[in-house]
């Protein structure tokens, strides 16, 4: 299964138009986004003494290898205006992170797939079964509709269809 999802984050400035604009950038560097999720509003994980979240999680279709695909998210982070700053969790105009990348695993020290957190966040795994609830991940054997069952939904809400 041909499949590569990515996770946009934004909890500085115009959030909506931060994610917007994401998109147009991602298209703008050949990366066809084939599906987008609802935004969702979501409380901030990990640190969570900064501004909520608008989250959107879509699937692409590229010709980069994931650790290209790595560069150029970071590249279009940085044309966003994103700062790099030492406080891992903390606040920032745009985060794109690359969840699954097919049925591939790479840990790399600045590249690790599928993304670390994924599973410790509900909002993630919310995001990722609006788009696609087929998906079987690597390391499971269940799809992820099937991870929403027992997921707590608290801290996360629908801002836009
Ligand atoms: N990203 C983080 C840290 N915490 N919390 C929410 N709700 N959404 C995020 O995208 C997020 C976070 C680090 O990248
Ligand atoms: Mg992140
Ligand atoms: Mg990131």
């Amino acid at each position: 299964m041909r499949k590569i999802f990515l996770l946009l984050g934004s909890n500085l400035g115009a959030l909506e138009e931060n994610l917007i604009n994401a998109l147009r950038y991602l298209e703008s560097h050949n990366i066809n986004v084939v599906k987008k999720s609802r935004i969702y509003r979501t409380k901030p994980w990990g640190v969570t003494d900064q501004p909520d979240f608008l989250n959107m999680a879509v699937e692409i279709e590229c010709d980069y290898r994931p650790e290209e695909l790595l560069n150029i998210l970071k590249k279009i982070e940085s044309l966003m205006g994103r700062k790099k700053t030492s406080d891992r969790w903390g606040p920032r105009i745009i985060d794109i992170d690359i969840l699954f990348y097919n049925q591939q695993i790479i840990k790399e020290k600045n590249l690790t797939i599928p993304h670390k957190e994924f599973y410790n966040r509900p909002f993630a795994i919310k995001l990722l079964s609006d788009i696609a609830p087929g998906f079987i991940p690597p390391f499971s054997d269940k799809p992820m509709k099937e991870y929403l069952k027992g997921l707590d939904n608290e801290g996360f809400e629908i801002y836009r269809h």
